[in-house]
């Protein structure tokens, strides 16, 4: 950090020694420090001690703290001195061949090796420790990801491939790509891509335009895709649309390719630009023409959106996890600061209106992790075949609900977070800047929060899973004895009646039912985080753990729980539909 120097520097030896004098006198302020990531982390470890059988918490425990040592230290140092650094795209050798290859910044290199090595992929398809065996996983990625610079997006779209050829039962496919995507040796693992986006737009992805056509050498494909995260992966998962197939979704194929072929040749695409974005500086999110790549089709040659739902659903869990990541580390950033900073006689964490304003954000970052724990845990579930049917719907339910309830608190928590530094967070060499910016692709990629609220209402939709959400409810509630802790479990009793209500009587209105479907969603989403918040914090009760939990709780009921409004639904929006 510069130093403050008043005034101009005086001439001569009197002029220095003022100078030095100054110097040594002027204010500086102690920069945030990060413990141990783990360790500094209650939440996660009273959660893991609530969920996971003891000796499954004494078998992952050492490596989270060594995890939590290195995302504490090491990495975030690395994070900070590779602050400028970025990809960099190399289009053609010096002797004009076209190469398109990527170059990936030092942090990212590593974290692709810490990666492979502590099975962030790998963990849940080794399954280790059982259904458990996801919730190892993302609490591994909890701790870590922070310190990555977002190489969790490849690690996201690699494990959601590996379920995708999996659940489709393309054995072939399976074989060959499967153990490299779950490798835990470094020079030989995997990733993949989840090639999606075209310039039609990355949510109506029914619009694809690039075609498959069969030749003899087996099937090809034609078009651009617009915005392709983390182009350096081996492989990709993409849709196309067989010539001659009908627009739409089940018009377009899932399709298998790899990047390059066994001489490490581009297989038939070509990367036109890195993508110049507000955020996620270290991702090579690229522009492809894909120009008769090889590829070979997934699950037969139509359906390929709904073929791609478990890819989307994977993601849509890591983006979760990562939000409520990301809301920890800035709180821990946050809180670190507070204890340092002395401002109008006291440090920031003996003023009540500093304290207050992050106990807001603890509120949220609680109810965050939570939720999106809880699709972890049953899709854990879901995997080692233990799930009850009510579990899967619950499942199908709750990832669109976690993912665009916490992509949003992600964002406010961040913006809060760096305000609480004042300036300081505004400036970019304190490194603080990222934790917004990066945030702010939480709600955009893998479904905005209108689209993601459209799927919960699809979700909402089919039989048992209205019911299935409101048992979730029910179950965590159950236990709530604890008489302030009632409050808000009440209000997330309220809640869900009001919404479940409300989206009875819209059944047969189209256009108010999609008008309110985002203030349902947040209702909905907001109402689970309460009652698994209520729940936990009994939890911590009842073993005199503290009440911490129980303040979270209160705390995040009276921030608002209940957004449904019928009195909107008939509201015109007061936008004028074309312009006057
Ligand atoms: O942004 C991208 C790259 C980011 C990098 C990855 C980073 C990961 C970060 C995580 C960590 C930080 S990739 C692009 C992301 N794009 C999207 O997410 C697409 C958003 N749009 C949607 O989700 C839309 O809802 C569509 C595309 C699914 C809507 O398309 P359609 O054609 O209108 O879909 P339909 O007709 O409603 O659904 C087709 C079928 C239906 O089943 P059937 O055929 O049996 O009736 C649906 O029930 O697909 C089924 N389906 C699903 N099933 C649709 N969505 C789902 C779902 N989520 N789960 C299960």
């Amino acid at each position: 950090m510069r130093r403050q120097v008043r005034g101009r520097p005086g001439r001569g030896v009197a002029g220095r020694q003022r100078t030095a004098y100054r110097l040594h006198m002027d204010f500086l302020q102690e920069p945030p420090r990060l413990g141990n990531a783990y360790e500094a982390d209650p939440l996660l470890r009273e959660y893991l001690a609530r969920t996971l059988p003891p000796a499954v918490l004494l078998a992952v425990e050492p490596e989270l703290r060594h995890l939590g040592e290195l995302a504490g230290g090491h990495l975030a140092r690395m994070q900070i001195d590779d602050r400028l650094s970025e990809p960099r795209l190399v289009q053609w050798d010096p002797w004009g061949r076209r190469v398109d290859a990527i170059e990936p910044t030092p942090l990212w290199r590593e974290a692709a090796r810490l990666a492979a090595e502590h099975g962030l992929v790998a963990a849940p398809y080794e399954r280790r420790h059982g259904e458990h065996s996801r919730v190892h996983q993302m609490a591994m990625v909890h701790v870590l990801e922070p310190s990555m610079d977002v190489y969790s997006c490849p690690l996201a779209m690699t494990d959601g491939a590996a379920r995708t050829l999996l659940d489709l039962g393309n054995q072939e496919l399976a074989e060959r790509a499967v153990p490299r995507l779950t490798s835990r040796d470094p020079a030989t693992a995997w990733t993949s891509g989840q090639w999606m986006t075209e310039r039609a737009g990355g949510s109506d992805v029914a619009r694809t335009e690039t075609v498959a056509r069969r030749t003899p050498e087996g099937w090809r494909l034609w078009g651009t895709k617009w915005f392709t995260s983390a182009t350096t992966s081996e492989m990709a998962l993409t849709l196309a649309r067989p010539e001659g197939n009908p627009p739409g979704g089940k018009g377009l194929a899932l399709f298998y390719l790899e990047t390059r072929d066994a001489e490490g040749r581009p297989n038939g695409i070509a990367v036109n630009r890195l993508k110049d974005k507000l955020g996620t500086r270290k991702v090579p999110t690229a522009e492809l023409a894909l120009e008769g790549a090889r590829a070979v089709p997934v699950a037969g040659l139509g359906d390929g959106v709904r073929n791609i739902a478990p890819l989307l659903n994977a993601t849509r869990m890591w983006n979760a996890v990562v939000a409520a990541a990301g809301m920890r580390r800035a709180l821990q950033l946050a809180l670190d600061y507070a204890r340092r900073r002395v401002a109008f006689g006291e440090r920031l964490s003996e003023k009540p209106l500093h304290l207050d304003t992050l106990a807001s954000v603890e509120a949220e970052a609680e109810g965050a992790f939570l939720l999106a724990f809880r699709v972890v845990e049953l899709q854990g579930r879901v995997e080692a075949a233990t799930a009850t049917e009510g579990e899967r719907r619950l499942l199908r339910v709750l990832t669109p609900l976690a993912k665009l309830t916490t992509g949003k608190q992600a964002v406010a928590a961040a913006s809060e977070a760096l305000e609480a530094f004042g300036g300081a967070g505004y400036v970019e060499d304190t490194g603080l800047p990222r934790l917004l910016r990066d945030a702010q692709v939480l709600p955009i990629w893998e479904g905005t929060t209108n689209v993601l609220s459209l799927d919960a209402l699809r979700a909402l939709a089919a039989p048992g899973n209205v019911e299935a959400l409101a048992g979730e409810v029910e179950r965590a509630l159950a236990g709530v004895r604890d008489e302030p802790l009632r409050r808000a479990s009440d209000a997330a009793a309220r809640a869900l009646g009001h919404a479940r209500s409300w989206l009875a009587g819209a059944r047969d209105r189209p256009a108010p039912r999609e008008a309110g479907a985002r203030r349902l969603a947040l209702t909905l989403g907001r109402a689970v985080e309460v009652a698994l918040l209520c729940d936990h914090a009994q939890w911590c009760i009842d073993r005199g753990m503290g009440r911490r939990a129980a303040a979270a709780a209160r705390r995040l009921a009276r921030q608002g729980v209940d957004l449904v409004d019928p009195d909107l639904d008939d509201l015109e929006a007061g936008l004028p539909r074309e312009a006057p």
